[in-house]
């Protein structure tokens, strides 16, 4: 019921649309990575894939940011979305678009949205009192805001529990979606979809919000208060509530405001941060329950990145600049770190010094120096090379068309490595069908500690040609099929590496990832030139 039924749909991945009231940090990025990863993961496998990213322009946060800044709200929006647009370029990120909710069909989307839900009945207006927290864009319930003293006034301030910031007592009048009567459905659909939220605890803590909830959802605001916004279709007075039109963008680039035929839909997958589950894990598929259309497959919230001790956050200004990270580290080195070091259920500070530190190990000290060891020239294969005359072209590094015979002794002497090396696909794809990246990485990187270890202890330059030949190939053959398994965990690395090793493009999806894949390296590669051509 809930589920597509075209299954030819590209996988489709999101990451939360970005608000524009400051500019992007790192936490920002880590999302916009995790989606990147998995769109390259399934295309990795052969599935079609669309990411999206984007910025979310509208509300009261954005108006007040523009105003104290004596800015036209458009301008700063125009302003401050570029800058998340630079970081995904920056971060190498490939994203299919970068939506903007002032965009023209997300308002058409967005209203389209609002008068199906309308026409189902299930929009009315009332009179709505509450705690409204602007930083938050929420409202709160009374048990979920307690009053303290500002430290630097000295006055007493009302503040949201949950997050700290401040809120306001608001009475007006506003549009409410009948969430309510939602609730039953809901909580059926998360006991028939126990994946539907992922990891688990968050899943919990949604059912149990659920559960306890019982107020509709106020889904506009006055216009003569808050007018940078959609106007609620049929009634300009009052304006789209900005995380119903921000939670729609996820529809309009499915297409929804051209046609009601929608392919891509549903997103197969929405990475958020754990601090916006309520709007992904309740309000969004009540949204689309009402409206009849297919739900979201799954929410992966992510943990945070902290910065001394706390949440590293925009409002509290301790943030570290993702633009200055990649222009340290490089753009590969920056996902590795990301990926490699933050596990999605529990918040993680982050260090430049283990950045560097992980580069240096793991990235040149472990993956680079594989590569050194069979390609470049100052190793000393160049010199097992000589003394056993075999044909080395020095074209960029790489030995021409190497003819070895698969003999019994070649692989028995290194039967635990390629046994590793052979394992390594499944056991990836297990870690990501749970987005254990660590966990992934950490595989990855025993097989590339445990080629490194064969290369020394080998020493097949003491002994005879074929142990040379042998050890040069197995040893290009760990490079490949690493490779090919990092591509979406590190674009660039990994396409370097494989070009290097004259690995034909097409010869570079997961069931190559195999020790002496047939026709691994492509027969026309690199016009013939590749590393290692075998004889069976
Ligand atoms: O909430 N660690 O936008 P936002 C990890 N516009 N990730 C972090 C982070 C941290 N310290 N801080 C932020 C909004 N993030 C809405 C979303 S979606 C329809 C609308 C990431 O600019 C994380 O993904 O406040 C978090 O959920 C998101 O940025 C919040 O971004």
């Amino acid at each position: 019921r809930f589920e597509s039924t075209t299954t030819q749909k590209p996988f489709y991945v999101t990451t939360p649309i970005f608000y524009v009231n400051a500019a992007p940090h790192l936490g920002h990025l880590h999302s916009t990575v995790l989606a990147d990863l998995l769109k390259r993961w399934n295309q990795l496998l052969g599935r079609k894939a669309y990411m999206l990213t984007g910025t979310d322009e509208h509300g009261m946060k954005v108006q007040q940011v523009a105003q104290k800044a004596g800015k036209e709200p458009k301008a700063l929006c125009d302003e401050i979305s570029v800058t998340f647009k630079e970081l995904a370029k920056a971060a190498n990120i490939s994203n299919d678009r970068f939506i903007r909710t002032t965009d023209p069909d997300h308002r058409i989307a967005a209203q389209k949205l609002w008068t199906i839900l309308q026409d189902k009945g299930y929009i009315y207006k009332g009179k709505h009192d509450g705690w409204y927290c602007v930083s938050d864009e929420t409202f709160y319930p009374d048990n979920q805001t307690q009053e303290v003293t500002d430290a630097t006034t000295g006055l007493p301030k009302r503040i949201s529990v949950e997050t700290g910031k401040q809120v306001e007592w608001t009475s007006e009048e506003n549009y409410f979606f009948r969430i309510s009567k939602l609730k039953d459905r809901l909580l059926e659909f998360y006991e028939a979809n126990p994946n539907f939220v992922t990891p688990k605890e968050r899943y919990d803590e949604v059912k149990a919000e659920v559960a306890t909830s019982s107020s509709d959802l106020s889904v506009s605001r006055p216009s003569s208060r808050f007018s940078w916004g959609i106007p609620v279709p049929g009634d300009s007075s009052q304006t789209i509530y900005v995380w119903l039109d921000a939670l729609t963008n996820y529809l309009t680039a499915a297409g929804f405001a051209i046609s009601d035929d929608i392919p891509m839909w549903p997103a197969d997958v929405h990475i958020v941060g754990k601090d916006i589950i309520r709007f992904h894990a309740m309000y969004w598929p009540a949204f689309l329950l009402a409206a009849d259309l297919p739900l979201p497959k799954k929410i992966l919230a992510h943990a945070h990145w902290q910065m001394n001790g706390s949440k590293m956050s925009k409002s509290e200004g301790n943030v570290v600049d993702p633009f200055y990270l990649v222009e340290l580290l490089d753009a590969d080195a920056v996902r590795y770190y990301l990926l490699a070091h933050a596990v999605l259920e529990h918040d993680c500070s982050f260090s430049t010094e283990s950045a560097l530190k992980r580069r240096q190990s793991d990235l040149i000290g472990k993956y680079g120096n594989l590569f050194s060891r069979v390609t470049s020239k100052k190793f000393s294969l160049e010199n097992a090379v000589k003394t056993f005359n075999l044909r080395f072209s020095g074209d960029r590094g790489a030995y021409e068309s190497m003819q070895i015979e698969r003999s019994e002794s070649f692989l028995e002497k290194e039967a635990a490595l390629i046994e590793d090396l052979d394992a390594l696909p499944a056991k990836i794809i297990k870690r990501m069908e749970k987005t254990d990246t660590p966990g992934a990485l950490n595989d990855i990187w025993a097989v590339l500690g445990a080629a490194n270890k064969y290369c020394e202890e080998a020493t097949p330059w003491r002994t005879s040609p074929i142990n040379v030949v042998s050890t040069v190939y197995v040893v290009a053959e760990v490079c490949r099929v690493v490779s090919i398994i990092l591509q979406p965990f590190l674009p660039e690395y990994s396409v370097r590496g494989l070009n290097h090793l004259g690995v034909h493009v097409d010869r570079r999806t997961i069931e190559y990832a195999r020790f002496m894949a047939d026709d691994a390296y492509g027969s026309d590669a690199n016009n013939g030139k590749h590393l290692i051509r075998v004889i069976r």
